[in-house]
């Protein structure tokens, strides 16, 4: 069982690139697992509580149960829109949720893991939150961004964070491949240096926010949002479920000895996954071999390279761009040009010129002349039977070699790599369709087994491309199968990619383009000559 979950984005806004990056990551990263032979279970949602989520609410003059259904829809509607196929949906405001949170906090301390105290420090009235050094600036004082602040005495609830983070040093320290990329690792536990000793604060005052989860046992207060957003991850696997609550198998998606991988930002592994969490799910009896996997991927930065914000307007709408470029072509953009665990800049020109070239121009073609000229010069009836030659073996070969590099860099959640792996194979398909030059061999009645054997060859390599493709773009693999008339390849395992997919005396259906070029006709743009 493979368990692989994203970070639950907050309801406070519109979702924007980010939020459709990272689902489409995991999407793809899933599928992925299925077509290595794996059952998945990919659970993704929202994370609907906080001051962010009460204070845009209560901007807008709503209370924020209402404002956070109508946020979520729109979450919602993306994934659908993008084609994000999750097993499971989590929203933080659900009942099963709220119970399972509920439930760890009496048993954390019962356990003696929490604590209550009193707390003085200063406190910003606008912001609503405590300050801490880090906020002064250069003149050691906080600045005019906090508005009034004040000193102020606050009892709290806190988790003994401090309890666990040897445990957490050692854990990180003897574990490789917790934490990918590796070098996210060294970050981590810098941040544990700097941070022992302190424990977590896990609860908010009810005056000072009311839009939370109730404590269970101290009516005053709500539960700090990470706490109860960290949760989603095993509440919502069905952890100490109630046997009605139609959640999944806890110990199937979460046993003794597996390890789920939790897709996140950079800005989120410190200190929330890679310090409260761990120490959480180590606090609530985990062992260290059922420590999450955290795969952290880097950010996109907005149109022109700077981070995206609202003050900057750089903010890339991926409703905007399906609806412009298509969804296959934001799909494919999104992993393709992004080095998983790297920032990239969001760059137009790039989407435009990625899939024109390498779907359009050498997918596209290579399709087209595969289907089209078996169609045309055959009638559609594929056939293996001739000699092979050289040209014909490099093709194999080179097809072999494609696909172990697409597994191992697909293996290692490199998804930019395996798109590459894919390319190579395509591109030697169409030169070698340009060497062998079917449209001639026709011609000459004497070679209408080489003709047949070379149009085989691209068939053949369309049948794996559309199999090897489908994580990235499942609707134009399944396109293609359609257009192979091979309902087959989409049940297709890794493992089952062998020379000779498509049977002797096979008969393709109609070819239909599937990579549409895309024609921006702004002037200026590179991409549209
Ligand atoms: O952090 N590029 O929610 P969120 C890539 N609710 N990824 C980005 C991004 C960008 N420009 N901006 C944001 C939260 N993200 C919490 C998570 S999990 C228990 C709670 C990523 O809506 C970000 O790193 O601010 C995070 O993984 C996800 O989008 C949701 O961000």
């Amino acid at each position: 069982m493979f368990y692989i979950t994203t970070a639950i984005d907050y309801t406070n806004g519109s979702p924007h690139i980010g939020h459709a990056y990272e689902k489409v990551l995991t999407d793809v990263i899933a599928r992925y697992q299925r077509l290595r032979g794996d059952e998945v279970f990919f659970l993704t949602g929202v994370d609907q509580h906080g001051q962010k989520v009460q204070q845009t609410a209560e901007k807008e003059g709503v209370n924020p149960a209402t404002f956070v259904k109508r946020t979520t829809k729109k979450f919602l509607n993306l994934w659908e829109k993008l084609d994000v196929k999750y097993d499971g949906w989590a929203e933080t405001i659900d009942d099963r949720h709220k119970a399972c949170v509920r439930g760890i906090l009496t048993t954390l301390k019962d356990q003696g893991q929490l604590y209550k105290k009193s707390h003085t420090g200063f406190y910003s009235v606008r912001q609503e939150q405590f300050l801490q050094d880090k906020d002064r600036d250069e003149s050691g004082n906080f600045g005019p961004e906090w508005g009034e602040v004040v000193e102020l005495e606050e009892e709290n609830w806190y988790f003994k964070l401090s309890e666990h983070t040897d445990w957490l040093k050692n854990f990180l320290t003897n574990t490789p491949d917790v934490i990918i990329p590796a070098f996210r690792k060294a970050e981590l536990l810098n941040a544990l240096e700097r941070n022992s000793g302190l424990d977590l604060t896990i609860s908010r005052p009810k005056e000072r926010l009311r839009w939370g989860i109730e404590f269970p046992f101290d009516e005053n207060f709500v539960t700090y949002v990470w706490f109860d957003a960290l949760i989603n991850y095993i509440s919502f696997a069905g952890y100490q479920a109630a046997a009605d609550a139609k959640l999944p198998d806890f110990s199937k998606l979460w046993p003794a000895n597996g390890r789920p991988v939790h897709v996140i930002g950079k800005d989120i592994l410190i200190p929330a996954h890679g310090i409260y969490w761990l120490c959480m799910l180590h606090a609530m009896g985990f062992s260290d071999e059922q420590m999450p996997r955290l795969l952290v991927h880097g950010f996109w930065n907005g149109l022109g390279g700077d981070k995206m914000s609202k003050s900057l307007g750089n903010i890339v709408d991926p409703i905007e761009l399906a609806d412009k470029f298509g969804v296959e072509a934001v799909r494919y953009y999104l992993v393709r040009d992004i080095v998983t665990g790297r920032d990239s800049n969001f760059d137009l020109d790039r989407l435009i010129m990625l899939f024109n070239t390498e779907l359009a121009n050498e997918l596209g073609n290579l399709c087209n002349r595969a289907l089209n000229m078996s169609q045309r010069f055959t009638g559609g009836t594929l056939s293996a039977g001739g000699d092979l030659t050289d040209d014909d073996l490099a093709l194999q070969k080179s097809l072999r070699d494609s696909i172990a590099s697409y597994q191992s860099a697909m293996d290692e959640f490199d998804i930019s790599k395996g798109l590459e792996a894919l390319n190579r194979h395509v591109v030697h398909c169409n030169q070698y369709a340009e060497r062998m030059k079917p449209w001639e061999l026709k011609k000459d009645p004497a070679q209408t087994e080489r003709l047949a054997t070379v149009l085989y060859h691209l068939a053949e390599s369309v049948a794996h491309a559309s199999v090897l493709l489908s994580p990235v773009l499942p609707e134009a693999a399944a396109k293609l199968a359609d257009q192979l008339n091979l309902p087959s390849l989409k049940e297709l395992s890794l493992g089952d990619l062998k020379w000779g997919l498509l049977p002797e005396g096979h008969q393709i259906g109609k070819p239909k383009p599937v990579f549409p070029r895309i024609v921006v006709d702004t002037p200026d743009s590179e991409a549209s000559a």
